[in-house]
């Protein structure tokens, strides 16, 4: 894991600049105390304020995918994640209509402010996966999103005008939606765990976790567990990333207790004693999204946006984009690539 201490986000916020993959040192440096009340002050920590004042003014990206059997929803879901009408803003859709559904790989750009700090959001909502009668190879289209995003990063990277700030489009976590049958994963929720997390941080949920009863859920959400671990199937956070005793703690609760997310998604607001919320109307009453006895959603949201953000990004610089660029480097030679362009297919509403 990368975050957590003022160090790793001072090498956090220099990533966000010049992007370099993150090194060990071999002899791991041992601090050496100086005290500083003594030798008066220095001013180390106002790095924090530094960054803090970068941030405001650069603002940063954050690329969000959603992928996984039609109709579960996967766009309603990331629509009550940023509160907005993010994952079809731009296609004339409006608030009252119902979500259409989503055809083509498609990538939305947002800028949402909050505190004054501005997030470039992307969302990659694709069509219903694994909807056709033969599925073999069908999450093909999304590894090959997904990799041409980080040759258009390594190209930009090799220029030798480089930009000061390469935009980032790469996908920095990926929602894999698992219906909520109560029975095991299917084999193709399988297949494509197994091969997608090897190139990208895929947080797995249950959708529309209003279907199940509190035990189904709880019974579903550690056959889903086991099923993944029997496979060999490494989510996010991975455990090989965690960098210290409180990451693993701290991971450790994540992995074995809330994954996966059995989530509720809404984008339709309620009045629930005195205060609107985003929920479900049923006969039985509202099933409020952020209500963690109605589901987990809340729980996701903390993690990807409130605790873990900055770690899904690093994640992916350091480790996923890191094993593309060396495997491309690797195959070219050591040179730089020299491909045509790769096909500009973003909408973006920046
Ligand atoms: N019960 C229940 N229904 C939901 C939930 N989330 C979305 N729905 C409903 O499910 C239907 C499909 O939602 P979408 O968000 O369009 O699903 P999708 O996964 O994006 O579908 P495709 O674009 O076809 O792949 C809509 O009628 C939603 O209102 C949920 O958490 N629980
Ligand atoms: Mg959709």
């Amino acid at each position: 894991m990368f975050k957590g201490s003022a160090d790793n986000k001072i090498e956090a916020a220099m990533s966000e600049l010049v992007p370099e993959p993150r090194q060990k040192p071999a002899v791991p440096m041992k601090p050496v105390g100086i005290n500083s009340n003594l030798l008066g002050y220095i001013g180390i920590d106002t790095i924090i304020e530094q960054m803090r004042k970068k941030t405001m003014k650069t603002g940063f990206d954050f690329n969000i995918m959603v992928v996984g059997q039609s109709g579960l929803g996967k766009s309603t879901l990331v629509n009550t994640l940023f509160k907005s009408q993010v994952s079809r803003k731009s296609s004339g859709w409006n608030r009252e209509e119902k979500i259409p559904k989503t055809v083509e790989i498609k990538a939305i750009g947002h800028v949402i402010e909050e505190g004054g700090v501005k997030m470039k959001l992307t969302v990659i909502d694709t069509p219903g996966f694994g909807d056709q009668i033969n599925n073999e190879n069908c999450w093909e289209p999304i590894e090959k999103y997904i990799n041409e995003q980080y040759e258009k990063f390594l190209k930009e990277e090799v220029n030798i005008a480089r930009k000061k700030r390469i935009p980032d489009t790469r996908v920095h976590c990926c929602l894999y939606f698992i219906s909520p049958t109560g029975h095991s994963l299917r084999p193709l929720d399988l297949e494509f765990m197994k091969h997608l997390s090897k190139v990208v941080n895929i947080i797995p949920v249950i959708a529309k976790a209003d279907t199940m009863t509190l035990e189904e859920k709880t019974e579903f959400k550690q056959r889903v567990r086991k099923e993944l671990e029997v496979n060999g199937i490494e989510f996010y956070p991975q455990k090989e990333f965690d960098e210290d005793l409180e990451d693993k703690t701290e991971n450790d609760k994540i992995r074995q207790e809330s994954m996966p997310f059995a989530v509720v998604g809404s984008d339709k607001e309620y009045q629930v004693n005195g205060k609107r919320i985003l929920g479900r109307k049923t006969p039985w009453g509202v099933i409020e999204v952020e209500n963690l006895n109605h589901c987990e959603f809340a729980l996701l949201r903390d993690f990807v946006i409130r605790t873990h953000l900055q770690d899904l990004k690093e994640v992916t610089h350091n480790i996923h984009y890191e094993t593309y660029r060396a495997k491309r480097l690797n195959d070219n030679g050591g040179l730089p690539p020299v491909t045509a362009e790769t096909e500009e297919n973003h909408e973006s509403n920046l």
